[in-house]
């Protein structure tokens, strides 16, 4: 639906602009010892998945204002996706909710999404809300229940959603609890905890043997007293009882504010359980708010964190890294497109960093010098090779000019009529 021609006719508009930028640029990236191309290089194999609920308008507690054109179910939302892939490369893949977004019929939606190109990312199960028909309530929790019954029932969904995802390709499951308790008293702590180990250990011994399982802290909200799985020590407590093939999974926005997330970053790391990533941002609580918005340095150093251990083998391979936005007041797509632009341009800022310098700086004791070579790359516009990455992808210079200009969304518009699909809050 965003036509090859399109993208070449918005290229051609900024091409000559884009091209002094990359040579000035390139110019005193090469006086730091660094060669751009390498960097445009590494840039193109950056990607992150769309989270199948962020291609909706989001809503909050508050109310909901969808726009025109949105998609009405989940083969419409793949169609958005491809159309972010075409136009910025690095948006791959999706990471679909069980329920919200499970097809009828997997195959179909399987076969659209080889046609499409677009590949399928960890599911996400949802036991923080009952579903119509659903037999037993998960008002006081699923994993952590005092009646077996309903941890028996959350198991199997878990275990459902993973069939799901296996029917379309995925290969990890993504867990994030509501559990926990509102008011002291309410729940035995240490009993909640076990709960949790011992269903999560069921679920884990079920999946696919070559399947991951990710398990998604938060420190509070739907439990505004007590979470189970509140922050990065639980999880990585759980992680380890749990098996070789459970790892956390940091979702930006789910730290108390002020926690150093770069340093809980380093800390899976070394603990060998940094399994992926949410990018979103905050200013308050779990605001899920675009990647980079509020605090961008803050994305900096969590990239510089990923660049480091990657660079000196402490993470053998990257994180599964997706987006989980809720977007309220920007075009979904629109949304995405930014948070693409986003992340790559930070992952490059990551890149940047003069290693062998910067650990002689630490080395020394030489403060303000390591700051400096952070902040030397952190203030560098690499914009110019970002767009150099896209476009070797196939995709545009610029891809949210390029998104406007071909009417897609007015397109849609005409084209997706009658019941709109109502997007949930997100995670
Ligand atoms: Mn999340």
């Amino acid at each position: 639906m965003i036509a090859p021609d399109r993208i070449d006719a918005s290229n051609r508009a900024c091409e000559a602009a884009w091209r002094r930028d990359y040579a000035h640029l390139g110019e005193q990236l090469r006086r730091r010892g660094l060669d751009p191309d390498a960097i445009v290089e590494q840039a193109a194999a950056f990607e992150a998945a769309a989270p199948s609920w962020a291609l909706g308008t989001g809503g909050t507690r508050f109310g909901r204002f969808p726009g025109r054109g949105e998609p009405r179910d989940v083969f419409e939302k793949m169609e958005d996706v491809s159309a972010a892939k075409r136009l910025c490369g690095a948006i791959s893949r999706i990471s679909l909710h069980i329920p919200w977004d499970e097809p009828d019929d997997p195959r179909a939606l399987r076969e659209q999404a080889a046609e499409l190109g677009v590949g399928f990312d960890a599911v996400n199960s949802n036991t923080f809300q009952d579903q119509p028909g659903q037999a037993l309530s998960y008002k006081f929790g699923s994993f952590q229940h005092t009646d077996p019954a309903v941890r028996k029932q959350a198991v199997a969904h878990n275990l459902h959603a993973a069939e799901t995802g296996a029917a379309l390709g995925s290969n990890a499951l993504t867990i994030w609890l509501g559990d926990g308790a509102n008011y002291p008293g309410q729940t035995h702590l240490r009993k909640a905890w076990e709960r949790v180990r011992d269903c999560l250990a069921e679920v884990y011994e079920a999946l696919p043997p070559d399947w991951s399982l990710f398990i998604e802290h938060k420190p509070f909200e739907p439990a505004f007293y007590a979470t189970v799985v509140a922050d990065w020590g639980s999880s990585l407590m759980l992680a380890r009882a749990t098996g070789e093939r459970a790892s956390c999974l940091v979702d930006l926005g789910h730290h108390l504010p002020n926690t150093n997330v770069e340093q809980v970053v380093a800390r899976l790391v070394t603990a060998g359980k940094l399994g992926g990533f949410h990018f979103n941002d905050a200013k308050y609580g779990d605001d899920d708010l675009t990647a980079g918005s509020i605090k961008p340095y803050q994305l900096f150093l969590v990239f510089n964190e990923l660049a480091d251990a990657l660079a000196d083998g402490a993470l053998p391979a990257p994180p599964a890294y997706m987006i989980d936005q809720s977007h309220n007041v920007k075009d979904p797509i629109e949304a995405l497109l930014q948070t693409a632009n986003r992340l790559q341009e930070t992952w490059i800022r990551a890149l940047l960093v003069r290693r062998d310098a910067l650990t002689h700086y630490q080395e020394t004791n030489d403060a303000l010098m390591a700051e400096e070579t952070l902040r030397e790359a952190y203030e560098t516009d690499v914009r110019p090779l970002a767009a150099a990455a896209r476009k070797r992808l196939g995709g545009a210079i610029d891809p949210i000019a390029a998104f406007r200009a071909s009417a897609y969304r007015e397109r849609a518009a005409e084209a997706r009529t009658g019941a709109a699909y109502v997007p949930p809050q997100s995670l």
